[in-house]
């Protein structure tokens, strides 16, 4: 199924050749509107005019958050705010928000370019869509809702939170397909068997989650609790919200829409391309937005291109779910720890819950890392000895999978706090 054939679809070269036409007229539109980027063009000589291949792009400018900040709120905008008509913005954890902004037209492209996703994915307009992401400033809710009401799809605009309402409505209007994060999803399906209601009684099919990083063990228990089949989709508040790229019904990586992103992936020490099929800094140029167009942005997320055809016949590239972000990998005594890395591991030990914290400290200047893992009650109850094994065998599995090694404590189930949104699994006390 697809929802833009010919632009999935599309042969390499013809691809190539749109994208080099969109990223002239895009650097013309900033050289022209946008006072950085004319003036960083400026000082690095760039001539875009010249430009024959893709490969130029190396000769660009990268953008970089901390310019979103400097430029707060509207400097980095291609058009006057009048031909704003939406604006969204991201709190972020650290520093100032920013903010971003749509034509009419990027409207249009985004609820397009999210349709597709939903398409990809496997839904149609005969699906009734839940979303449970917030809607506001966040681009989760209104980002999906659009979409799906470009599909056709009958639309809840639940938004996040209020998860026993959720569950009544999913039962009354027959939702089929349910948009979250995954963290809430798990949260659902707990808050499900506390109400009694058995997930196979209910009429999901789909769960499209995102926004924030899972893994496959995640996704295999939201699929074995909910009865649903659990895509990922990936975007990014700066690049436009969600529809950047998403997983077909294949699920071996997120296709790029790339006839709108030009995707590369970067040492993220060297700025040079990795190797093809290593894992690198995703950096993005957008190819068509309006109001908010950007050069070589640096997401700071981690993954790789996948490498050969996707049976599904869409001839764009695939990226591999996001390993985390640079600025969440954790360095526990030297050694790089993604919280995804973690969950693997303690997804696929039968007797804990999936649910977890990690905590890192630092005591005479040695880094010690605790997982805090919930346990079911019989697991919780166990005799000394039995636990004991169960969590030597944790241990044994994250040293040998990570390289690193934890402290690991059981606690007992729903007493870890619970994510409505993007879930918080780090308490790093260490003052670095
Ligand atoms: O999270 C946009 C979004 C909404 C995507 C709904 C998908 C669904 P931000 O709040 O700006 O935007 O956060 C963007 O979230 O840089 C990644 O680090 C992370 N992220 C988003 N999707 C995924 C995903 C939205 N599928 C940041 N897997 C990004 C892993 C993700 N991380």
């Amino acid at each position: 199924m697809f929802w833009e054939k010919d632009k999935e679809c599309m042969g390499r070269e013809e691809l190539e050749q749109l994208q080099l036409e969109r990223l002239q007229s895009v650097l013309y539109r900033v050289g022209t509107h946008v006072p950085f980027y004319r003036q960083k063009f400026n000082e690095l000589k760039v001539n875009y005019d010249s430009f024959t291949s893709l490969d130029d792009l190396r000769s660009l400018p990268f953008t970089m958050k901390q310019d979103l900040r400097d430029n707060y709120p509207y400097g980095l905008f291609a058009v006057p705010l009048r031909e704003v008509v939406r604006l969204h913005s991201s709190s972020g954890t650290t520093g100032n928000a920013t903010v971003v902004g749509y034509t009419k037209n990027d409207i249009n492209t985004w609820s397009n370019l999210v349709a597709r996703i939903l398409c990809c994915a496997g839904l149609t307009e005969d699906d009734v869509i839940q979303i449970a992401f917030g809607y506001g400033l966040f681009t989760g809710g209104f980002g999906l809702h659009y979409g799906a009401e470009r599909l056709g799809a009958s639309v809840i605009p639940i938004s996040a939170g209020n998860t026993k309402r959720q569950i009544q409505i999913m039962q009354d209007f027959k939702t089929t397909a349910l948009v979250c994060t995954p963290s809430y999803a798990l949260k659902m399906a707990d808050e499900m068997m506390d109400m009694g209601i058995n997930p196979a009684g209910l009429s999901l099919k789909f769960g499209l989650f995102g926004a924030e990083p899972w893994s496959e063990a995640m996704r295999r228990e939201i699929s074995d609790r909910l009865g649903l089949k659990a895509t990922d989709n990936y975007g990014l508040s700066e690049v436009m919200g969600p529809g950047v790229a998403g997983e077909c019904t294949e699920c071996n990586g997120l296709h790029v829409n790339e006839d709108h992103f030009l995707v590369e992936i970067l040492d993220p020490q060297t700025l040079e391309p990795m190797p093809p099929g290593e894992i690198g800094e995703m950096v993005i140029t957008t190819l068509t937005k309006e109001a908010f167009p950007l050069i070589r942005y640096r997401t700071r997320d981690l993954t790789r291109f996948l490498p050969g055809d996707c049976p599904c016949g869409r001839t764009s590239r695939r990226i591999e779910r996001i390993l985390g972000r640079s600025d969440d990998m954790l360095i526990i005594k030297g050694v790089n720890v993604f919280p995804t890395q973690v969950e693997s591991v303690l997804f696929d030990i039968d007797g804990t819950e999936p649910h977890y914290r990690i905590i890192v400290e630092r005591e005479n200047n040695v880094d010690r890392a605790t997982v805090l893992v919930e346990v079911n009650e019989t697991t919780f109850f166990h005799e000394m000895k039995k636990q004991r094994a169960l969590i030597n065998e944790i241990k044994r599995r994250l040293t040998s999978e990570i390289g690193v090694g934890f402290e690991v404590k059981f606690v007992e189930e729903r007493t870890l706090e619970r994510f409505e949104g993007k879930a918080q699994r780090v308490i790093d006390k260490r003052k670095l």
